[in-house]
């Protein structure tokens, strides 16, 4: 199993977060959050066009703000579904991605850093009441689209990356 030298293979992904404010019609509070709690977000790894990557990405490690219980949680591969995270919470912070790729790939583990969003900026007030009450209801999304680049992938994992 030898390395494949002078060669890169690219497989784009998406990472970042969705949020939403509470609202009795449109989200409404589950039972048993607290008070303070303000919107429901949720965090994810996934393929463009939620593609599946768990060919090349077999776990995730999400590191919460350490205000939330469990604040390190881990989530690992299930074929064809995004790696994501779902909380309630009121304020953003910065998370902390951790990649972990399959075996095969011999690659370390590599992180990333992302702020959660919960509130539009750039906007005047009354543009975010207008988006509050809009069809998506106040939904916040900060996507980033990347791209994972494997250099002189070995032999077998330059299999596996290209018979997916
Ligand atoms: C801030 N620096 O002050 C940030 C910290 C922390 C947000 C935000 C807790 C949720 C929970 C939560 O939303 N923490 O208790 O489960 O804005």
């Amino acid at each position: 199993n030898k390395r494949i030298k002078s060669l890169s293979i690219h497989r784009p992904f998406i990472y970042g977060t969705t949020a939403r404010p509470f609202d009795p019609l449109r989200n409404p509070k589950p039972p048993g959050i607290p008070d303070d709690h303000t919107h429901s977000w949720e965090v994810f790894v996934k393929g463009v066009d939620d593609t599946d990557i768990t060919y090349w990405l077999r776990r995730v490690q999400f590191k919460l703000h350490e205000s939330i219980p469990n604040h390190v949680r881990i989530v690992d591969a299930v074929p064809g579904k995004p790696f994501s995270l779902k909380e309630t919470g009121w304020g953003e912070f910065e998370i902390t991605i951790r990649l972990y790729y399959v075996s095969e790939s011999n690659e370390k583990p590599q992180t990333l850093y992302h702020h959660l969003r919960l509130h539009p900026y750039g906007r005047t007030e009354e543009e975010k009441e207008e988006m509050k009450n809009g069809p998506d209801g106040g939904v916040v999304k900060s996507w980033n689209y990347d791209e994972q680049i494997f250099n002189e992938p070995y032999e077998s994992f330059y299999e596996i990356l290209t018979s997916g």
